[in-house]
């Protein structure tokens, strides 16, 4: 979309003619060096690691400036690129509004149709860190196991031609191995996706496919990367046409890389880095020894929350999150489904109390101005339920205890996914991977609980087979897809939360 004629569209030349209620970059942003990459510009990027790279570089000006690549679509040219790489965030809690540009994208690259450009800016002696957003999916991983999916079309692909890669993994072997054979300067990739011990499960997905390199890249690896885990946290829905349109009615310009967040923003790294660190922690970020716990508390308590308020209000016919949080039949069942049976999971977190917690993320998600939508949390959900949901699960089996409201919230995962079923009237389109194997499922079995508890337990990259050989957990996932398929699926959700 052009803009119109008689507004300007924002620019770095125009940084200095934007109106005062947005904050601009508070460094020199003509003198900004690239020292960065990122892979997968999204939403997400441009409003956590992004925003806390501006206030790293206004406390600690340094070479830090970012390039940004997308392998997959949209392609950045036609919004960031147009705007050299500057875009407006919005926080937004109720009616309060906080817009500031941010500067830190210094160009941005599309590799969607050949990877050399990606392959290129990878390689590069300027990049010292790589973060990355590519989504659960993007590992080419199982999720029940955390190693690589070797028969994953794109890593198949890449096995056969290492030249021309199209997944992450390959790419970033490419890279690395034109890196060991140039300058061979270290580099340091930071994994922000919500995935369990992400820069573990990156560094074994990318070893996997150098593993077939040869060994010189690997002991090169070993040397000269790293793949610190992180746990990153801020909510940002997608970009809706409204928040452009928001921007131009209020500020007076046309910004087509618009993103919306929430004020909170949490930030937890691996302190291990195999070159220069950016100086995050000046921005607020937290360097630690050890991860793990933050990211337990966060999968299975935030991003838990909201997988099961995406199912369950799909089903109370909510659209957003908020719109679920007014529900007390659904704040009831998660809040007793985390105290009781999620809680009991984690490992104590330094610093952290875990009521507050829940306390603490339950406000977040009544924010009213975060259209996060229940359709959007719910895509992808085969690649999400493992570490939001299974995984305590498991934990809890193999304790003995109860898994009541963990269970309703599979029953009501599988029931989205049916419900796309032309046997189940396609009451709506999903999008995941395992979206097709559902439906077939679905059409196959009709609706007859046990035999779809069955034929969904029978995938075991999603569940291990540990797992669904438990009788208690098929039988508990039966009855409540069994409950959820009967004529009145509310009524049953209010019968659970009154129990
Ligand atoms: C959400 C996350 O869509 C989703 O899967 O649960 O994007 C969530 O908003 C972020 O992890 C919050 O940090």
């Amino acid at each position: 979309m052009n803009a119109p004629e008689t507004l300007p569209t924002t620019s770095d030349m125009r940084l200095t003619t934007l109106p005062t209620g947005v904050r601009r970059p508070g460094y020199e942003r003509t003198t900004l060096d690239v020292g960065m990459a990122h892979l997968g510009v999204g939403a997400f990027h441009r409003c956590h690691q992004a925003e806390f790279t501006d206030d790293a570089l206004e406390a600690k000006f340094g070479r830090w400036g970012v390039v940004g690549i997308n392998i997959r679509p949209p392609r950045l040219a036609d919004t960031l690129g147009r705007q050299h790489g500057i875009y407006t965030r919005l926080l937004r809690d109720g009616d309060s509004v906080d817009a500031r540009v941010i500067g830190c994208l210094k160009a941005v690259v599309d590799s969607q149709d050949s990877s050399d450009a990606a392959v290129a800016v990878l390689a590069s002696p300027d990049i010292d860190v790589v973060t990355m957003t590519v989504t659960e999916k993007g590992y080419c991983h199982q999720p029940a196991t955390g190693a690589i999916d070797a028969a994953h079309p794109d890593i198949v692909h890449d096995l056969a031609h290492p030249d021309s890669p199209r997944s992450v993994p390959g790419l970033i072997v490419r890279a690395l191995e034109r890196r060991m054979q140039s300058h061979g300067l270290p580099v340091t990739f930071v994994s922000c996706d919500n995935i369990p011990a992400n820069g573990v499960i990156l560094e074994s997905v990318v070893r996997a496919v150098a593993a077939r390199c040869g060994a010189e890249l690997m002991r090169w690896i070993d040397g000269n990367v790293a793949f610190p885990s992180t746990m990153v946290d801020r909510i940002v829905p997608a970009t809706a046409p409204e928040d452009i349109a928001f921007v131009e009615h209020t500020y007076g310009y046309r910004d087509d890389a618009v993103v919306v967040g929430e004020p909170f923003r949490q930030w937890v790294i691996e302190d291990r880095f195999a070159g220069r660190t950016p100086p995050w922690a000046v921005a607020g970020a937290t360097f630690v020894d050890d991860v793990t716990p933050f990211e337990l508390i966060k999968m299975r308590v935030l991003n838990a929350t909201q997988t099961s308020l995406a199912y369950l209000g799909l089903i109370a016919g909510h659209e957003h999150t908020f719109d679920d949080m007014t529900d007390p039949v659904l704040t009831a069942i998660v809040r007793r489904m985390l105290t009781e049976e999620s809680l009991p999971t984690l490992p104590p977190v330094p610093g952290v109390d875990a009521i507050a917690y829940l306390d603490q993320s339950f406000a977040r998600l009544r924010n009213t101005a975060i259209r996060h939508r229940n359709h959007q949390i719910a895509t992808d959900g085969s690649r999400k339920i493992v570490q939001r949901i299974l995984n305590p699960i498991r934990e809890r089996l193999e304790a003995g205890g109860s898994v009541e409201r963990l269970t309703l919230v599979v029953a009501a995962w599988m029931f989205y996914l049916v419900s796309a079923s032309k046997r189940f009237g396609e009451r709506w389109t999903v999008e995941d991977p395992f979206a097709a194997e559902a439906a077939r499922i679905a059409d196959q079995v009709g609706r007859d609980a046990a035999g779809l508890v069955a034929g969904f337990l029978a995938h075991d990259s999603i569940f291990d087979r540990a797992l669904a050989g438990r009788p208690e957990f098929r039988s508990d996932v039966a009855r409540h897809l069994d409950g959820l398929l009967a004529p009145d699926p509310v009524g049953y959700l209010r019968r659970i939360a009154g129990e």
